[in-house]
């Protein structure tokens, strides 16, 4: 009998759920548990009728960080052999929007995650935090970037070298979290913001999620360089002479992924 699988995922309709699956060890991550997220994630974007993805755990943990069991005992030349952690940023290469769905634990890389995601509801009992400091080491896969950027140098600084965690409404004060909603709505709220996106043009979503995204690692100059670039390229699509067209007749417009 085949093991359970460490990520679950169900697609209703233009919306994919995908729900790490690891409870016991409140989500840690594991190379397997990547392996399968990345594998889910990148068979998703092959298929056009889903069109966003709610990325979630359960209400106790999002993730507690990567699995300090499976990484105790490594040696930096196992590290570079396996490649371990090499995949980590392939959460953020495929098209579609991820909205992850935080709840309880969001530490270390949970909380590295998330920030991989495009837009991150928390639960009011959201918990996030870089405690790598606390077990001798410092985030890996993005925390002292990505934390440093969303919510600024010296809030993450603070984070960062303390290892103290804040909670969801301190998350959405500094802005590392888009919403912050009662724990029975978190998912919810994902899933229906993920079916909002889904119900917009994709490939204008898509041209616009890489377009932030870009521009958020280079220079003003150069970002508002892909912007007008992406700009362009839209009115190449059935999507852009739909919106235009069904704009000007007054009626509403059916957006079909062209
Ligand atoms: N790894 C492995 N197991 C974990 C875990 C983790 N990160 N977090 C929790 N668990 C397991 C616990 O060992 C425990 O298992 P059993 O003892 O029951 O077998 C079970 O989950 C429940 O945890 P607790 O008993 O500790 O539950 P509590 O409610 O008392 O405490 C806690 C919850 C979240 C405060 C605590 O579990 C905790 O402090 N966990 C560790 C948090 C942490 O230090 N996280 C950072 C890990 S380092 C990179 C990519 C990523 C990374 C680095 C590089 N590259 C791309 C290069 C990421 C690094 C990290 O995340």
């Amino acid at each position: 009998m085949n093991p359970e699988p460490l990520v679950l995922h169900e697609i209703d309709g233009p919306v994919a759920t995908l729900t790490l699956n690891r409870p016991k060890a409140l989500n840690a991550l594991n190379p397997e548990l990547m392996d399968q997220l990345i594998g889910v994630i990148a068979d998703l974007d092959k298929n056009d009728a889903v069109r966003c993805l709610v990325l979630t755990g359960n209400a106790r943990a999002f993730a507690a960080g990567a699995d300090i069991k499976a990484m105790a005992d490594s040696t930096p030349t196992q590290m570079v052999k396996e490649q371990r952690f090499a995949n980590w940023s392939d959460v953020q290469r495929y098209s579609k929007p991820i909205i992850a769905a935080v709840s309880g634990f969001a530490l270390g890389g949970g909380c590295e995650l998330a920030m991989l995601c495009d837009i991150i509801i928390a639960s009011e009992t959201a918990k996030f935090g870089q405690p790598e400091i606390n077990i001798g080491i410092i985030p890996g896969a993005g925390g002292t970037q990505r934390l440093a950027r969303a919510i600024g140098p010296y809030r993450a600084m603070e984070l960062i070298l303390t290892g103290n965690q804040i909670d969801a409404q301190e998350a959405y004060a500094a802005g590392l979290v888009n919403r912050v909603v009662p724990v029975e709505r978190y998912l919810r709220e994902a899933q229906e913001l993920a079916a909002e996106i889904a119900a917009r043009p994709p490939i204008a979503v898509r041209l616009a999620r890489e377009a932030v995204r870009y521009g958020a690692d280079t220079t003003v100059r150069d970002g508002l360089e892909i912007e007008r670039r992406n700009f362009y390229l839209l009115f190449d699509s059935a999507d852009q002479k739909e919106g235009m067209h069904a704009f000007l007749e007054k009626r509403k417009a059916t957006f079909r992924g062209e």
